[in-house]
């Protein structure tokens, strides 16, 4: 949407202070926050990675835009997380090993919570054992796996694999996703489920969880 754009472009240029500034005062306009993240900070975030894949962008912009991003997503968080209903089921999230995206990751925690679930991060490169353990130790009802590595996409099959090891993978729900997963990737490593984006999250979990 226009009224956006200059908001996008913040995002592009990895203006943080600007980015803060912009977020805000949409938000004293009283404009939703699910708005402000759909067609302001998401689609910047994505012309950020297709410049980066074209060769414009390097490491320290993606950097900064990155930065510029978690700044209004900060401002965001408290609106996407309310929610005063009883959890309707417990999520471990977490990036795999290998992995140090954590956005996507953090958005999805983000939904998830506004979306009335009780959320465990377990944060970044997280080895298929801690997964496990932190699942166990928290008697999660849903592990979540972030990727957006290709190199990195392996370490949910393994992680899938060590729940079977386990022994505990039948009472655990498994979903996954990540710019470089697909559901056939889902079908391929046994897990339980893939979601494009927080929001489907929020419906793949419901899914899972059966409510
Ligand atoms: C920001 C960024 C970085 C930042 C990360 C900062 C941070 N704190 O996360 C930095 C600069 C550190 C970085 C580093 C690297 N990056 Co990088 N990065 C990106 C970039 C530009 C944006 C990712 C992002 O945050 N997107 C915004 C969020 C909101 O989207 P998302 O992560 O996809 O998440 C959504 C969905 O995927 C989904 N989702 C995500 N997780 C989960 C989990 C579950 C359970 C569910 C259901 C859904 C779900 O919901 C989310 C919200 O809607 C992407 C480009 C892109 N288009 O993805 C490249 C990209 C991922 N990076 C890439 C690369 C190559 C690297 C490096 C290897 C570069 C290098 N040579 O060192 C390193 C790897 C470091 C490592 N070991 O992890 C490549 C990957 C290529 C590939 N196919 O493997 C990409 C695609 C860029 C490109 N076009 O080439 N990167």
């Amino acid at each position: 949407m226009e009224k956006y754009v200059e908001l996008q472009e913040s995002i592009i240029s990895g203006k943080k202070d600007k980015v803060g500034e912009l977020t805000q005062r949409f938000l004293d306009d009283g404009r939703p926050a699910k708005e402000i993240l759909d067609e302001g900070l998401i689609p910047g975030m994505a012309v950020v990675g297709r410049k980066f894949q074209e060769g414009e962008y390097f490491i320290p912009e993606m950097l900064l835009s990155a930065r510029a991003l978690n700044v209004g997503l900060d401002l965001l968080k408290p609106l996407l997380e309310a929610s005063d209903v009883k959890p309707v089921a417990k999520v471990l999230v977490g990036t795999v090993k290998g992995d140090i995206h954590d956005i996507g990751k953090n958005l999805v925690s983000i939904m998830l919570r506004g979306g009335g679930f009780e959320v465990i991060d377990a944060g970044v490169d997280v080895s298929p054992d801690t997964f496990v353990q932190m699942a166990k130790e928290s008697s999660v009802d849903i592990v979540g796996l972030s990727a957006l590595l290709t190199t990195t996409m392996p370490s949910m099959q393994e992680t899938v694999e060590a729940f079977k090891s386990d022994g505990s993978r039948d009472k655990i729900k498994i979903m996954i996703g990540g710019a470089p997963v697909t559901t056939e990737y889902a079908e391929k490593i046994g897990a339980d489920g893939y979601a494009q984006n927080a929001s489907l999250a929020i419906e793949m979990a419901r899914n899972l969880a059966g409510v």
